[in-house]
Formats: structure tokens, sequence, C-alpha cells
């Protein structure tokens, strides 16, 4: 039975979360709409002018490294120039307090990471930092011997974005160790994701006395899967999100609004 979404669900939902003493948290693209950070899907989404097998994929890198390299570079000077907003807040302060929180993340683009040292301040951010089920962003990746190194974001505005007339695509740089491509470290439609992060969060899932889901269409696996073991471990599901998604007749309560308007809410803050 799911939850209206109303005031009462919402203290209800509230209840259980501060009654677990493990929460599990699967965040997607909508924990960072608030922040600036446009969605895959959504009306203005990162792909509505390009499908997402166009543009993040192995083979998409293939066929025109440079076309995928300057999208990239377009969405690191987007989330460089973002800060997290109070959904990500919230959220940090939750996983630094008492309790034993495991954040899932399907987003690539750091502010989780950035909320948790915001509020840890001068102490210990890490029980803050997500599992990066997609990789991140903020990394690069060699496309032959895997040599990683942090990315260099663009100042904000910097680079034209792939549908800007006469965007200069940037041919990816070479790797210093074998000459090959680089490319950004995260994981692409039909590349596997990190074995050991993947059986780290469903056992997370599955350990866990709650789940939380926010902003995600949940649709995309093995993610989307995350919330699924927690159902089938009969734990109490909490999903946030702007609309209904196929998790929704799952999940225990569907609080449906905006993460910077519900977190703060649900999670005490
Ligand atoms: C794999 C990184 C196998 C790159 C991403 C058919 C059926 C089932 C599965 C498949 C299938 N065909 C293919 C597959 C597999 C495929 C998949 O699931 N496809 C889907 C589309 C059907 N999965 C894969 O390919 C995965 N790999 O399966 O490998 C394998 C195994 C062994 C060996 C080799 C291969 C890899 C998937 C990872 C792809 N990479 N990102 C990059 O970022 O560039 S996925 C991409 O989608 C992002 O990571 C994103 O996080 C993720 C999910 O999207 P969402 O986060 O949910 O974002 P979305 O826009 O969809 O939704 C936003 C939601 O927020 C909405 O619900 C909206 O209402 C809500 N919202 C908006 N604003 C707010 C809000 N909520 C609250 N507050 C707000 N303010
Ligand atoms: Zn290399």
């Amino acid at each position: 039975m799911t939850g209206s979404g109303g005031t009462r669900d919402l203290e209800e939902a509230r209840a259980v979360l501060a009654a677990a003493e493990r929460v599990v948290v699967l965040t997607g693209s909508g924990i960072s709409a608030e922040a600036g950070v446009p969605t895959f899907r959504g009306a203005g989404g990162l792909w509505r002018s390009h499908r997402p097998e166009e543009l993040a994929t192995p083979e998409a890198f293939r066929r025109d490294p440079a076309l995928v390299w300057g999208w990239y570079r377009w969405r690191r000077a987007l989330v460089g120039a973002c800060r997290p907003n109070p959904g990500h807040v919230a959220l940090a302060a939750f996983a630094l307090g008492p309790r034993d929180v495991e954040i899932v993340t399907q987003n690539v683009d750091g502010l989780h990471q950035r909320a948790a040292q915001d509020a840890a301040a001068d102490g210990d951010p890490a029980a803050g930092f997500p599992t990066e089920l997609h990789g991140s962003l903020l990394r690069d990746r060699c496309s032959r011997c895997d040599r990683r190194t942090d990315a260099e974001i663009p100042p904000p505005g910097s680079v034209p974005g792939p549908d800007d007339p006469g965007a200069a695509d940037q041919a990816p740089p070479r790797c210093v160790s074998c000459d090959a491509p680089v490319r950004p470290d995260v994981v692409w439609f039909g590349e596997a994701l990190d074995a050991s992060s993947l059986e780290h969060a469903f056992e997370a899932a599955r350990e866990a006395d709650a789940c939380l889901v926010v902003g995600t269409s949940a649709l995309v696996y093995p993610a989307a899967g995350v919330p699924r073991a927690a159902v089938a471990a009969g734990r109490p599901v909490i999903e946030v999100n702007l609309e209904p998604t196929p998790l929704t007749p799952y999940a225990t309560f569907s609080l449906q609004g905006s993460a910077g308007t519900i977190l703060p809410r649900v999670l005490g803050g």
C-alpha cells in the first residue's frame, strides 16, 4: 500500500526512518535537479536532444570520440558551477548522524561528496560518501590501460554543449602511459558495473531496516534492482519523487514532491 504522499504519510515515513538503525539510500539525477544539474529524461534533460545510446556508450566513443568527449566536458563545466542543494545537505547530515546510512548513487556529479565535506566541516566526511554505481564525471580513465586521473573541470560556461551551433568537438587527450584515448570514468550503457560496488549495494539493501529512494525513474538496471532487493527482504521502502515510477507500487510510502523540500522534512533536518 503506498501512501498518498500527504503530511500523514510524510510523518509516518519520518518515524520509520527515525526508528531505523541501518538505512540504504538510492539516489538518481532527480536529487541533483534543484542544484542545476539537468536530469536525463526530464524536460530539458541532458539527453533530450541526443538519444542516450548516441552518447553514453562505448560504441559512440569509438565512433565519434570528440563528440562524446565534448559532451562530457560540457557536463563537467555545468556540474562545476553547481552546489549541493537542501536535499543533498539533509541527506549528508543524516548520513553523518548516529545511524548506519549507506548512500548508493547512480549520479556521477560528486555532489553527495561535496555535501558530506561541507557537513563534516573538520570531522570525517566518509560516512556521507556514496557508492558510485555509475562512476564519476570528476575522474578520467584510460580507454586501454584503465589508468585513472582527476578530470579537468572547465570553468562554467566555457564549453559549448553538443547542440550549440558550431560547437567545436574536442578530441579526448591521450593516456600518458600508453597513448590510448582517455575517457570519463563512468559506466556506459552495455558496460558492466563494478562488481564489488554492486554487491555492496545489494547487501546493504538486504540488511537495511529501511530503504529510501530519491529522484530516480527506476528504469536503469542493475541499479534499479537495489530497492527491489529491499522490497524482497520485506523492508519498508520510502520513495521521494515528483511523479510515480515503476517502483511506486512496491513502495511503502511514495512521497510526491521535490527532494529539496521533502528530504529536510522526512530526515528530521
Ligand atoms: C549493464 C553514467 C550488462 C553515464 C548511466 C532492457 C531492460 C532492462 C535493462 C536493459 C534493457 N536494455 C538494456 C538494458 C541494460 C541497461 C539499462 O538498464 N537500460 C535501460 C535504459 C532500459 N543497463 C546497462 O547498460 C548497465 N549495464 O546492464 O551491463 C553487462 C554485464 C556484464 C558485462 C557487460 C555488460 C549500465 C547502466 C549505466 C548507464 N550509465 N550513467 C553518464 O552519466 O553519462 S545511466 C544514467 O541513467 C544516469 O546514471 C542516471 O542516474 C541513470 C538513471 O536515470 P535517473 O537517475 O533515474 O534519471 P532520470 O532522468 O531517468 O529520472 C530522474 C527522476 O528524478 C525522475 O523520476 C524525475 O521525476 C525525478 N525528479 C526530477 N526532479 C526531481 C525529481 N525527484 C525529486 N526531486 C526533484 N527535484
Ligand atoms: Zn593507458
